[in-house]
């Protein structure tokens, strides 16, 4: 194991923040969402996809809080759970996704039956819910850093969509309007969190190579959607033609 000298505090958040370019926001069906030339049925396979990301993350979070023995950390993190799943008198994220489905024209039954979630979405997502159960729970922490590159990918909607999709009802774009102060507080935690446990050079390295994971993560969430809404060429294709 190479013994070279680790990065300074500055230098490490440099490290991570330069994975920016490979995050989800430059993949050709978010480029293609943010240029306005997706179809109705396309947004709506996002849509109903992306619901089962945002049923996971509280599951994924709660497993991060099963797995930390400190008090501190979990009394801040547990907002992420309330976050998703809401309180007494706010609905939450999850009910928002729901929301933003009903504003594009999706029915409530079909988002949340999960009938529409592609394979590919689905393992995607569950490597992540895994990693967080199975890893200690500091990588975990790690792996929620994609989200240092949301807050670009949440403005770009808000202030693209109402133009190039007149006909989403604009009231379905709060769920990304809560997630810009949401995913700003849960991003100073976890980058906080991140620095200050993942100190020599080796665990920078794993940190980052953490990183990474999960871009591939959200990577490969759009590639199914890719290969099933734009190339049309849905798991099985060429055996059977959905109707
Ligand atoms: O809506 C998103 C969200 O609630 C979360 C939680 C966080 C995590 O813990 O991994 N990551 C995340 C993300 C959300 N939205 C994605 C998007 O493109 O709308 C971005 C995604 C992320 O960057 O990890």
């Amino acid at each position: 194991m190479g013994s070279e000298a680790a990065w300074s505090r500055e230098a490490f958040e440099q490290q991570l923040r330069a994975y920016a370019d490979h995050y989800h926001i430059h993949h050709p069906f978010q480029v293609a969402m943010h240029e306005g030339q997706l179809k109705r049925e396309q947004i709506q396979g996002w849509v109903a996809n992306r619901f089962y990301y945002q049923i996971s993350i509280p599951r994924k979070d709660a497993a991060i809080l099963a797995n930390c023995p400190d008090r501190a950390v979990r009394r801040r993190w547990v907002q992420r759970i309330v976050d998703h799943d809401g309180h007494a008198g706010e609905e939450g994220g999850i009910e928002a996704w729901i929301k933003l489905g009903e504003a594009c024209g999706l029915a409530r039954e079909e988002i949340i039956s999960l009938e529409r979630v592609l394979p590919g979405v689905r393992f995607a997502v569950d490597a992540y819910v895994n990693f967080a159960r199975q890893a200690p729970w500091e990588e975990a922490v790690a792996s929620s850093l994609t989200e240092l590159f949301a807050p670009t990918i949440h403005r770009q909607r808000l202030a693209g969509w109402p133009e190039r999709y007149p006909w989403i009802e604009p009231s379905g774009l709060e769920y990304f309007r809560n997630r810009l102060t949401e995913a700003h507080r849960d991003v100073e935690h976890g980058l906080e969190l991140t620095l200050d446990l993942f100190r020599s050079r080796a665990q920078q390295e794993r940190a980052l190579a953490i990183l990474r994971f999960k871009l591939e993560v959200l990577w490969s969430m759009l590639d199914a959607m890719h290969m099933a809404y734009v190339a049309n060429m849905p798991p099985f294709f060429t055996v059977e033609r959905a109707s």
